[in-house]
């Protein structure tokens, strides 16, 4: 859903809430942990958002893409399923792949889960329901590509995949803690290079939605159906003591 847009930019594919998510952060705090965002353009008949290229200060960078928050589906994804209930057989795939007796006995009959039932599993075999956040996957230098972090969801195991990613080095993790310390919706996205260059932005707002007029979260109170907690701080707090035990260790 991504192209190479003109001057260090890519085009994603549209989608009114990042839009409007985007547009507000460019007049945020958190504008400088933010990709650029440069309005909707056309191009062949489809619509984008187009937006600073993150990587095009590096060189070779090696990337992660960590997704923040103990929830990852909106509440009306549950009001949806309770109402009217839609079959995934898609996701029962995704699910039997990763392991064949996650499915109930029902759902193996019916070959389909509900997409809340997918996304709880998912973040039950992950780090996302313990720690508030989960790897999503990472590139290296190379350009290869790892996505193979579903069952990763002990601290031990997000550690050593940390550990892999910048390949032992303290300077580049001292680098991403400064820079986590200061950020607090969605995906984190690291990059850094073999000139020690290292940064953190947020991205990815396809599902930051905003609350209604007066509400607050706490972003770390546990979420109970209807409180739209995300634990997205609780996540940025695991992160923060992950990455700080790993540079005094
Ligand atoms: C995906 O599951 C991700 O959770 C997607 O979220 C989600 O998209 C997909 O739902 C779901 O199938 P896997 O990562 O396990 O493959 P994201 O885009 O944040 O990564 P949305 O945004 O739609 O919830 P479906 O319903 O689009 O298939
Ligand atoms: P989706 O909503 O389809 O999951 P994301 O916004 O999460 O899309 O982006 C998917 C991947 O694309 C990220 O993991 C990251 O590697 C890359 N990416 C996203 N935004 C940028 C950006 N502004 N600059 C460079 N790379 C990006
Ligand atoms: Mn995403």
């Amino acid at each position: 859903s991504f192209k190479a847009g003109a001057n260090g930019r890519i085009l994603k594919k549209h989608c009114e809430c990042e839009q409007r998510c985007l547009s507000l952060l460019m007049r945020d705090v958190l504008r400088p942990y933010v990709p650029g965002y440069h309005g909707d353009v056309e191009k062949d008949g489809q619509k984008y958002n187009q937006m600073e290229d993150l990587l095009a200060e590096f060189d070779f960078p090696c990337v992660m893409d960590c997704k923040m928050g103990v929830r990852t589906y909106l509440e009306e994804e549950l009001t949806k399923a309770r109402k009217k209930p839609s079959p995934r057989p898609d996701m029962y795939q995704k699910m039997v792949e990763v392991d064949p007796e996650a499915a109930t006995p029902e759902e193996n009959l019916q070959k389909a889960v509900t997409k809340p039932r997918y996304m709880q599993w998912r973040e039950t075999i992950s780090s996302t329901a313990t720690l508030g956040f989960r790897i999503e996957g990472v590139k290296k230098e190379d350009g290869t590509v790892n996505r193979d972090f579903k069952k990763t969801k002990t601290r031990e195991q997000v550690i050593e995949a940390f550990h892999d990613f910048v390949k032992g080095n303290k300077d580049i993790l001292n680098c991403y803690l400064s820079r986590l310390k200061e950020v607090i919706g969605s995906s984190l996205l690291f990059v850094h290079d073999s000139k020690g260059r290292a940064k953190v932005w947020m991205i990815d707002f396809g599902k930051t939605t905003p609350l209604p007029e007066g509400e607050e979260l706490t972003h770390r109170v546990s979420w109970q159906e209807g409180n739209r907690e995300d634990g997205y701080l609780s996540g940025l707090d695991s992160l923060v003591d992950i990455i700080l035990s790993m540079v005094n260790s």
